[in-house]
């Protein structure tokens, strides 16, 4: 085992290396069973280290076949596969040391360090696996020019890529060549990247701010090429708005992507040579859903955007992941924002941190933004550093006001390009370009946990008083925790719908609609207010918190309406539904029927078909909270049958009270119209499958998803159609014949195959565990490969609330199960499927019991990884 599973990592232990590594050349002999990778680094000691300290290189699970000192060979060393320390080292400030391992690509299963996927050698280095391919300061602080050399089989691998641009390349002996790339800018160990095999190639070019022309390759497998193409543009989009909105052009000749199809993560920012998971590369009509659009458009601007934002300027240390993380995620926001529908990806962004952060900060794996402590930084690569930490940036924005927030930013890049900075370099850049303090801001890095505001408001004589109080629930090795700095964004708005003005407000700084809570306890006065107006707070998510106030649902039907602020006309919709959820779950509960009432379905139909909404924001504001949502909304003893029945019922109400006008907007929206990917087709395409699911709920809906299913032209409505019978009529011939038919059709597009997957393990019921099971002996099913096993285990883990959580606890004890067997060759991905328990104390007594046994089994296995180890403790705990 590489590590020991005890050892913790601490940010406050970190120390400075006594050695730097400002160049290093790599030889790679790519061999089948045995590559060779040669390492010649120049090592220089840093002024002030004593000349005896010796040089520890971190490796990990290495094998050293040569050593040379200057030249010389077997220089007095100590060396194990996961450390070489070498001693007695030159006086000289600078030495050169040579360093040759052996590896076995093929039969690296973890997919870090360098491993072959479908036949293509690729790397993946971030956080440490440079460490498995050679011994190196395998940390981001150690910034390093690279050169590197490739050798390979010329008819196995014709295409030999790395960081950089590309300086030599030639024939050799045996049917081999070689190519070598030189990257000028000094870069971390985790940015390195190399790929080497038989792909096809979609190019293009693109020409910067400065006029500098950039090759563009996007490496797929043969035939697939067409299949790049949306990807290359959105490519080409974000490399312009990066330049338009940030200012920011590219800095190398060559831009490449390769898609792969084993990768554990979405994708990864390696120097112009992205490495992406094939999923968010590949996509057409017949292949992709809007949302496989979507998310396409995002992380190719996600991982174009670190050139900046993590390339150009890294982290010091992986405890400052956010630096990169956080700050990048508000850009690819921002990008998708100006792409699409602004107001339509705030609700997605907002609906996204809710669903996957929220639950992280308010269970055993809560942590700061900025975490202080890990004892596998893999585990943090969480929805808290990357999404919480977006909204981090997104407050200061709201703070300091755009123009300051892009004075900011360009200082940031002036002031620290080259270099691996804090937190603290990136606040303090903030700081000196408005001249605020922004250290009870800082809190929102260093203390975890959702905070909540609870607002009580009263109106007499023309002034408005809000009560405001803020509160910062306890959280893991943090029980005491310090008021934040909250920007409330709001309005007040009068009964005509228009936003009423105020005089004068006391108790709090009120500036640009924005509130500045900043202490446990406010009483702010608005006075000049000239009626009873209604509360718009929060507006456009201001801040990551739960605000808790006593709405009439009236207040709340008037704002669904009438709120000019799209995400806080949402939210008004969207906390009516949860009430009524959580009403009928307390109802069903105590063994009574379901009630709703009929405003919450009239207005559902107004809303669905307000011709002055655009389809997106209807569909989003017609899809019910999830079963998730509505459990983190209740806290606990959660019983997931009743929050599905209260759940299902609520849609067929509302359904069965729209049949005429859900029919008519179906029908209309039915119209064919030559495929587009673009924001509004999609738009529209959600609100017909949105749609679908009530009408798929009365009389008659098997056949109007059947015939949905049948005469789709594209993969969104065929997965919508599919889903939608597999999910509400499951018994019928119909979700037979779909389901085969899907499976026929796609046999062997293992993308297309995943969303099979997903949608049978996410199929209600505790008949689902089986389907699961089945699934994972169909010969398409490989566990190695983390699409499949995410598209099977993680959906049915972390979307089947009724399959999962099923009361006699037999998912629990399989999941764990298959967690061991995941674990054996890929710790990154058991780890991260392992989080689907991380609320577990929130169910009823009977589950969380089952629940815990499960964890508990995985923690007395026999062998289990540091990663897994890590997740299961922490839940525990
Ligand atoms: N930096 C990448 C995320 C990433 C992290 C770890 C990986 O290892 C398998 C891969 C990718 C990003 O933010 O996109
Ligand atoms: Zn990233």
């Amino acid at each position: 085992m590489r590590k020991d599973a005890g050892q913790v990592f601490r940010l406050e232990d970190y120390r400075p290396s006594d050695y730097l590594i400002p160049q290093t050349r790599l030889t790679f002999r790519l061999a089948r069973g045995a590559t060779i990778v040669v390492a010649e680094l120049t090592v220089e000691r840093r002024p002030g280290t004593d000349a005896g300290a010796p040089l520890t290189l971190d490796g990990d699970g290495l094998k050293l076949k040569r050593l040379e000192l200057d030249g010389v060979g077997n220089p007095t060393h100590e060396a194990t596969p996961d450390k070489l320390v070498l001693t007695q080292l030159p006086e000289s400030r600078s030495f050169r040391v040579l360093i040759e391992t052996e590896l076995d690509p093929d039969h690296n299963k973890a997919l870090m360090g360098l491993y072959r996927s479908n036949g293509v050698y690729c790397t993946q280095c971030e956080p440490e696996g440079f460490r498995r391919i050679t011994y190196f300061l395998d940390r981001p602080d150690i910034l390093s020019v690279y050169q590197v050399r490739i050798e390979a089989p010329k008819p196995e691998a014709p295409l030999l890529l790395s960081n950089g641009n590309r300086v030599a390349g030639g024939d050799l002996e045996n049917d081999w060549h070689f190519a070598e790339w030189h990257d000028p800018h000094p870069k971390p160990s985790y940015l390195f990247a190399l790929v080497a095999g038989d792909l096809g190639c979609l190019r293009d070019s693109f020409t910067t701010m400065s006029g500098r022309k950039v090759e563009l390759g996007i490496h797929v497998e043969h035939g697939k090429e067409k299949l790049a193409a949306y990807a290359m543009d959105a490519l080409k989009r974000s490399m312009k708005w990066d330049e338009d909105v940030f200012g920011r052009e590219y800095d190398l000749d060559v831009f490449n992507i390769v898609a792969v199809s084993d990768f554990n993560m979405g994708a990864m920012e390696n120097k112009g040579l992205n490495i992406f998971n094939d999923k968010y590369v590949l996509a057409d009509e017949a292949t992709a859903t809007d949302a496989d659009f979507a998310n396409i458009e995002a992380i190719i601007a996600h991982e174009y955007f670190h050139n900046w934002t993590g390339n150009r300027i890294t982290c010091r240390d992986w405890f400052q992941l956010c630096l990169k993380e956080g700050l990048t995620v508000f850009r690819d926001h921002e990008f998708s924002a100006d792409q699409r529908s602004r107001g339509v990806r705030r609700i997605a962004e907002v609906r996204t941190l809710r669903g996957l952060q929220f639950p992280e900060d308010q269970g055993p794996l809560a942590h700061p933004v900025r975490p202080r402590r890990y004892r596998e930084i893999n585990n943090f690569y969480t929805a808290t550093v990357y999404e919480k930490g977006s909204e981090v940036v997104r407050m200061l924005r709201t703070i300091l006001g755009a123009e300051t927030f892009r004075a900011s930013m360009d200082l940031y890049f002036e002031r620290h390009d080259g270099q691996a900075c804090t937190i603290e370099d990136f606040l303090k850049v903030f700081e000196d370009a408005s001249g605020r303090d922004l250290s009870q801001f800082g809190l929102w890095y260093n203390q975890s946990g959702t905070p909540n505001l609870t607002v009580s408001p009263s109106y007499e004589a023309g002034i408005l008083t809000l009560d405001i109080e803020q509160s910062v629930p306890p959280t893991p090795s943090e029980s005491r925790k310090r008021a934040m700095h909250i920007p409330l964004a709001f309005a007040l708005i009068g009964s005509s719908g228009e936003e009423l003005d105020f005089s004068a407000a006391e108790g709090a700084t009120v500036e640009n609609g924005v509130i500045h809570v900043r202490k446990r306890s406010h009483k702010l006065r608005f006075h000049g207010v000239a009626e009873r107006p209604v509360l718009s707070l929060n507006r456009g998510f201001s801040a990551p918190i739960t605000v808790a106030m006593e709405q009439r649902p009236q207040d709340l039907i008037f704002l669904a309406g009438h709120d000019s602020d799209p995400f806080a006309r949402w939210q008004a919709f969207n906390t009516l539904q949860t009430d009524a959820l959580i009403a009928a779950y307390r109802l069903l509960l105590g063994g009574k029927e379901a009630k709703y009432q009929k405003d919450i379905a009239q207005l559902a139909g107004r809303i669905a078909t307000d011709a002055t909404l655009e389809p997106a924001y209807r569909a989003l504001a017609l899809t019910l909270p999830s079963e998730t949502d509505i459990a983190r909304d209740i806290g606990r003893d959660i019983d997931p049958d009743a929050i599905f029945s209260a759940r299902s019922k609520l849609a067929a109400f509302i359904a069965a009270a729209n049949r005429e006008p859900f029919g008519k907007l179906y029908e209309e929206l039915g119209s064919l119209e030559p495929f587009s990917p673009d924001a509004a087709s999609a738009g529209r395409r959600a609100l017909r499958n949105t749609v679908l699911g009530y009408l798929a709920r009365i009389d008659g809906g098997a056949d109007i998803a059947a015939r949905h299913y049948n005469t789709a032209t594209n993969m969104t409505d065929l997965i919508a159609g599919l889903g939608t019978l597999a999910h509400e009529h499951a018994a019928s011939s119909q979700a037979g014949a779909a389901l085969a038919d899907f499976a026929a059709r796609h046999a062997s597009m293992p993308l297309a195959l995943d969303k099979l997957y997903q949608i049978q393990s996410t199929a209600p019921g505790t008949q689902a565990l089986e389907t699961v099971r089945a699934l994972m002996r169909h010969p398409a099913f490989h566990i190695d490969n983390p699409n499949r096993v995410r598209a099977l285990l993680g959906a049915f883990s972390a979307g089947n609330q009724t399959g999962f959580h099923r009361a006699d606890g037999a998912a629990y004890t399989f999941f764990a199960d298959a967690l061991l067997e995941i674990d054996s060759g890929n710790p990154q991905l058991s780890a991260r499927l392992a989080t689907a328990f991380r609320s577990w104390r929130s169910l009823e007594p009977v589950r969380q019991e089952k629940a815990r046994q499960a964890l508990v089994s995985i923690a007395a296995a026999s062998s289990v990884s540091v990663d897994l180890r890590d997740i299961v403790e922490r839940s525990l705990a």
